[in-house]
C-alpha cells in the first residue's frame, strides 16, 4: 500500500490547549505522525512511503480546498497569526476569548467579520480552545490537505486500472473531520477527507457522471465538520461511529439525517462510553450495510484510532484485534479506498493500531 506524508506536517506544534479548564500539553502532537511513520517503515514489503511537496505546484491545493471551505475562512487561516501578533497578541498562538453564540449575536455580514479585531475573528472562525494557530500552522494545514489530495490522485489513477482492491493511505496532520466550511476546532483546520472526496468526484469526470462517495468515520469523536459540509448533498454519504455525550457534544445524534436532497445520506451511530469490541463490531456491520446499499464509486475512511482502550482523551475500550477487523470489513466492501488519518493520541500504540487497520485491509 502506498502511504503519502510530508515533513511540513510536523511543524504545527502548539505549546498547549485548554482542556476542561486546564492548560495542558497539546495532545495532537507531531510525534503522532512520527511514530505511525516509523511503524509503517518497519514493514517495507507492505508499505511504500511517498513524500509529497506542497510547494511543487503539482496539485492546485487552494483551488481544491475552495471546493469545501469559504474564501474568507481560508484568508483568515493564512493571515490570522501575523495579524494577531501585529495587534499585540501572544506570540504563542491565536486563541479566542468569545464565540458568536446564537444568543450573543444573531447575524454577521462578511464585511463586518472582515472588520473585526484579530481576537474577535478567532472566535468567529473557531468553536473551541483546542485549535491554536501558531506561526507555522497554515503551512502544516496546507501540507496536510496536499497529502490527502496526493493520495486521492494516486487512488483515482490506480483504481482506473484493473486492480480489484486498491487502498491508499494519507498519513496527514493536522487532522480534519471537525473542520466545517468556515470553522476550525478539535485540532482541525481544513477538512482533509472532505477535500479529497470532492477531488475524487471531479477527477477526470464530466459533471454529469460524477461518482458518488461514501465517508466512513471511525474516529472516536463525531466528525461534525464532515457532516456539516455534506449535509445537503445526496452524492456523499457520511456514516459515523462515535461516542455519544462526548466532544464535540452538540452533534452526532441519530436524528441528524441530512437536509433537503441530502436527507438519508447522513447516518450517525452514537455509542456509549466504555464500548468494547463486540458492541463496536456489531454496529460497524450496520454501517457497512448502509454503505453497500449506497454503492459508492469510492470509499473514504476517516481513520481515528482514539477508540483504543488506552487513549488518553477518549472512553472506548477497543482492543488491538479490533483494528485488524475494521480493515477487513472495509476491504470486504470492495471499493477503491482512501484512508485519511484523523485522531489517536496514545503514542505507544497508535502506530501498531493504524498498521493493523491497513494490514487487515490488504490481507
Ligand atoms: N474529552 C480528533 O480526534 N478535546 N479531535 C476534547 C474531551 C478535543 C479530537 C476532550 C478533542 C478533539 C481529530
Ligand atoms: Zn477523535
Amino acid at each position: 500500500m502506498k502511504v503519502f506524508w510530508d515533513p511540513i506536517c510536523l511543524l504545527h506544534d502548539p505549546p498547549y490547549e485548554i482542556l476542561s479548564g486546564d492548560k495542558v500539553p497539546y495532545f495532537e502532537s507531531p510525534a503522532r505522525l512520527q511514530v505511525i511513520k516509523k511503524e509503517l517503515e518497519e514493514h517495507p514489503s507492505l508499505f511504500q512511503l511517498e513524500l509529497t511537496d506542497s510547494s511543487s505546484g503539482s496539485i492546485d491545493i487552494i483551488g481544491n480546498v475552495e471546493t469545501v471551505h469559504g474564501r474568507g475562512y481560508l484568508n483568515y487561516l493564512r493571515n490570522a497569526y501575523d495579524e494577531w501578533v501585529r495587534d499585540g497578541g501572544s506570540v504563542d498562538a491565536v486563541l479566542p476569548n468569545t464565540f458568536p453564540h446564537q444568543k450573543l449575536v444573531p447575524r454577521l455580514s462578511q464585511s463586518h467579520v472582515d472588520s473585526l479585531s484579530p481576537v474577535a475573528k478567532a472566535g468567529y472562525y473557531c468553536f473551541d480552545l483546542s485549535s491554536p494557530i501558531t506561526k507555522v500552522t497554515y503551512s502544516s494545514v496546507i501540507a496536510s490537505v496536499n497529502v490527502a489530495l496526493s493520495a486521492a490522485r494516486e487512488l483515482a489513477i490506480t483504481s482506473g486500472s484493473c486492480r480489484p482492491k486498491v487502498g491508499v493511505f494519507a498519513l496527514c496532520r493536522p487532522p480534519g473531520h471537525h473542520a466545517g466550511t468556515s470553522l476550525s476546532g478539535g485540532y482541525c483546520f481544513v477538512n482533509n477527507v472532505a477535500v479529497a472526496a470532492r477531488f475524487l468526484q471531479g477527477f477526470n469526470q464530466r459533471p454529469t457522471d460524477k461518482p458518488s462517495v461514501a465517508i466512513l468515520d471511525v474516529d472516536y469523536h463525531h466528525g461534525n465538520g464532515t457532516q456539516e459540509i455534506f449535509y445537503s448533498d445526496p452524492s456523499v454519504r457520511y456514516v459515523s461511529l462515535h461516542a455519544e455525550d462526548d466532544y464535540p457534544y452538540f452533534t452526532g445524534s441519530t436524528t441528524e439525517k441530512g437536509i433537503d436532497d441530502g436527507v438519508g445520506a447522513n447516518i450517525n451511530y452514537p455509542l456509549p462510553r466504555g464500548t468494547q469490541d463486540s458492541e463496536y463490531c456489531a454496529v460497524l456491520s450496520n454501517a457497512v450495510e448502509d454503505i453497500k446499499k449506497f454503492d459508492p464509486g469510492y470509499l473514504l475512511l476517516s481513520l481515528g484510532v482514539d477508540t483504543f482502550v488506552d487513549d488518553p482523551i477518549s472512553d472506548f475500550k477497543l482492543s488491538p484485534s479490533c483494528y485488524t477487523h475494521i480493515g477487513r470489513v472495509v476491504a470486504d466492501m470492495g471499493k477503491p479506498t482512501l484512508f485519511v488519518m484523523e485522531g489517536g493520541y496514545h503514542l505507544e500504540t497508535i502506530g501498531k493500531n493504524v498498521r493493523a487497520v491497513l494490514q487487515g485491509f490488504e490481507e
